[in-house]
């Protein structure tokens, strides 16, 4: 197979462009602002018309949500605790639903969405990918979306780079599709080292990621 250019036309026929959780609460100034989490609006805003497919995500919490570090006693945010499906990040309350936090940035155009899909509602799960909720077998619907529309190949942009992106990335390819992550289009989180693992998590399950160009 010859890969040219993720951008080049021809191979974006076929293609689904992913836009996750470019929301307030994760630009900064929001309640888990991603240093420059902004700045890859515009970038966004070109892309979304190069697509025939367009798919919007929303991380959308009820208030009791599990991974919010305010509904455990002495939660603290950031620290690591073991959820029963597994490792759960304890964050600080964010993207809590209708509030100003999870609505999309003000200045990312999404009205050409195809689909906007909201995730992380169960209180006691949490969903990372657009794909799976972070037991990795309860559905979204995005799969079965993406398949009637005829799509082959995703390209994952958005916040953040080491949590959200990466888990929809690497769904996208267990579950079959082609995956590029293209990170100049990307902000991450990078807690612990957590950027650097995503990488090796996304490139081991064959995404191709697209250094940034700086
Ligand atoms: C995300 C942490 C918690 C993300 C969502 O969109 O990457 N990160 N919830
Ligand atoms: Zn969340």
């Amino acid at each position: 197979m010859t890969k040219g250019h993720w951008l080049e036309s021809g191979s974006k026929s076929r293609s689904a462009l992913l836009v996750i959780d470019v929301q307030n609460d994760f630009c900064p100034g929001g309640a888990l602002g991603v240093p420059g989490g902004d700045e890859i609006i515009p970038g966004i805003n070109l892309l979304s018309g190069r697509f025939p497919v367009t798919v919007f995500t929303q991380d959308w919490h009820p208030q009791d949500h599990l991974s919010f570090a305010s509904n455990r006693e002495e939660g603290v945010p950031f620290e690591v605790v073991d959820a029963g499906y597994g490792e759960q990040v304890l964050w600080p309350d964010h993207c809590v639903q209708g509030s100003h936090g999870a609505g999309f940035h003000a200045d990312l155009c999404h009205d050409m969405a195809d689909m906007v899909i909201r995730k992380g509602m169960n209180p006691a799960i949490d969903s990372y990918s657009a794909f799976f909720e972070n037991d990795r077998i309860t559905p979204t619907g995005l799969e079965g979306y993406l398949r009637t529309r005829d799509v082959e190949r995703v390209i994952c942009v958005g916040l953040a780079t080491d949590f959200c992106v990466h888990y929809t990335a690497v769904d996208a390819a267990r579950l079959g599709f082609q995956v590029v992550v293209p990170e100049d289009y990307c902000r991450a989180i990078d807690l612990d080292g957590s950027l650097a693992a995503a990488r090796g998590a996304m490139t081991g399950a064959g995404v191709e990621i697209i250094a940034p160009a700086d």
